[in-house]
């Protein structure tokens, strides 16, 4: 079985990309925490590449990242490529977001999540960007999840990512449309 490093230093990322992963006869290994990725790319792709990229070459195994976050319309997009980057915990970050958006009524906003598979010489063998819309709410709601998650709420399911199941948020987010496009691809790939 082939080794590939999940590449990713975030706690809730690395739980929900495993989810999907096990669905495939890979052997994951974690990102070791010494490699550290600059996210310098404009576009979730760009980083996701990025990532993947770097870690398959300093791991010379194949890597699989994934660059992800929320955009909020009425911010022009903001905090977008920064969502790890608007503050220094998931409640300062949250806050920030809910501070800026104020009073205003045009709360629309969207998850995206770009995946990136890089082989071990770093080039990109598979990727894709998956996207959930939602709206933000005025405060949070629901203990489950991750990041910004309690204020994230989608219209079709009557409730905010924290309030979703596992088996849930794995079906309806940004990050498992992104794998419902790329596992078919994944599950036809020969890895050596
Ligand atoms: P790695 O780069 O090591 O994977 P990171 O946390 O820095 O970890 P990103 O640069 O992709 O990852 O930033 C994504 C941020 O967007 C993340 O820190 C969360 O704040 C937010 N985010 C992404 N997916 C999310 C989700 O499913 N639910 C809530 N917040 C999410």
């Amino acid at each position: 079985m082939v080794t590939v490093v999940v590449a990713t230093g975030n706690p809730g990322k690395l739980a929900e990309l495993k989810a999907y992963l096990q669905a495939l006869d890979w052997t994951l290994a974690l990102k070791p925490e010494e490699i550290e990725v600059e996210e310098t790319g404009k576009t979730f792709l760009e980083n996701a590449r990025l990532k993947a990229s770097e870690v398959a070459i300093a791991t010379r195994h194949w890597a699989i990242a994934d660059d992800s976050g929320l955009s909020v319309m009425a911010l022009g997009g903001a905090p977008g490529v920064y969502s790890a980057r608007y503050g220094t915990s998931d409640a300062d970050r949250i806050n920030r977001v809910l501070h800026e958006l104020g009073d205003e009524t045009d709360r629309r906003a969207e998850f995206v999540c770009a995946i990136a598979l890089a082989r071990p010489d770093g080039t990109i063998a598979a990727e894709t960007e998956g996207r959930c819309p939602g709206v933000i709410l005025t405060a949070g709601q629901g203990a489950g999840g991750f990041g910004y998650d309690p204020i994230f709420y989608v219209q079709t399911q009557g409730k905010t990512f924290a309030e979703m199941s596992n088996a849930e948020k794995e079906t309806y987010s940004h990050r498992g449309i992104a794998f419902d496009q790329l596992m078919p691809k994944l599950k036809t790939m020969n890895l050596v």
